[in-house]
């Protein structure tokens, strides 16, 4: 069920942290053809994105000519359409994706996509798993284990269910073959508001609890269903469900959380870690796309 604001004018808004104006852009024909919006945390990660879509679709640009960022203007987020799919970055975290989002659904909402779909495409902490393995959320979950996200509304806390469309799920764990060298499982994901005490890290600039303290509270977080931590989910589960998108949210796992705290990849293993749950998206756009193999 959408409950999209009734008090928006679509004649007149501005989408200011994307630098998008209905006055002066007609978003309908701009984006009227959007069906996938794919969002990362980093720029550089939805950069390469947005190429790697460019090369799916058979999508080249003439000589002299390149992607252009179609944000840049508003200097916040980066922001990329190729077709029918846009590659953005919701940078680091919930209220930073929170603007994201309102301004993106305000975005499709106005220019009148037919049922578009919301992903995000992340890293994560692993929990008891391999790291490596892509997790496809389910059920994602606040710091304190519930399966919403309170919303400050007007000063009052508004719980929201943070679940995502199940359809969604098993369409995109089908995209999964037997050929890939990585496992894509699904599962519940803790979503934090801090990177190291709320995830329970004992590297951070403080923290007074000991090492088994952590491990004990991991394995009660592992206990819940939960496979793997990051700092967007409960947030984009329970606004895109919300407001009626369907969403899905796809990690893979940098670490494993049980056995230590400190992210040490290199950056070429970064990268081709990064590539696998875009690997998993980017055959899911083909098949909405109906674009044969
Ligand atoms: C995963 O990685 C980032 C923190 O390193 C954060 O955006 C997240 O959810
Ligand atoms: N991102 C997180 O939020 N946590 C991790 O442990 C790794 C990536």
């Amino acid at each position: 069920m959408s409950r999209i604001n009734k008090q928006l004018n679509p004649e007149n808004d501005n989408l200011f942290h994307l630098g998008f104006n209905t006055k002066i852009h007609n978003l309908e024909e701009m984006f009227g053809d959007v069906r996938v919006v794919c969002m990362g945390g980093s720029a550089h990660r939805m950069e390469i994105f947005a190429h790697y879509i460019m090369k799916i679709l058979g999508h080249k640009l003439p000589t002299g000519l390149k992607l252009e960022d179609m944000t840049c203007k508003a200097h916040r987020y980066s922001f990329y359409k190729i077709g029918p799919v846009i590659s953005v970055n919701h940078g680091m975290g919930m209220p930073s994706m929170s603007i994201l989002l309102h301004e993106m659904i305000k975005l499709v909402t106005y220019a009148k996509c037919k049922d578009p779909i919301f992903i995000r495409m992340g890293t994560s902490g692993g929990l008891g798993i391999k790291p490596g393995t892509v997790v496809v959320t389910d059920n994602a979950f606040n710091e304190s284990l519930e399966n919403h996200y309170d919303f400050v509304v007007l000063g009052e806390r508004v719980p929201r269910p943070a679940v995502f469309d199940k359809n969604l799920i098993n369409y995109i764990l089908d995209c999964h073959s037997t050929k890939d060298h990585f496992e894509v499982i699904k599962g519940g994901t803790m979503g934090t508001n801090d990177f190291y005490e709320a995830q329970g890290r004992t590297d951070g600039a403080v923290c007074e609890y000991t090492e088994e303290q952590k491990i004990m509270f991991l394995k009660k977080v592992q206990g819940k269903g939960i496979k793997n931590i990051e700092m967007e989910s409960t947030l984009f589960a329970a606004l895109t469900k919300y407001a009626g998108i369907r969403a899905a949210t796809i990690c893979v796992t940098f670490i494993d959380r049980l056995e230590g705290d400190k992210v040490s990849v290199t950056h070429d293993e970064k990268i081709e870690l990064e590539s696998r749950p875009q690997l998993i998206v980017g055959r899911l756009i083909k098949k909405i796309l109906k674009i044969e193999e």
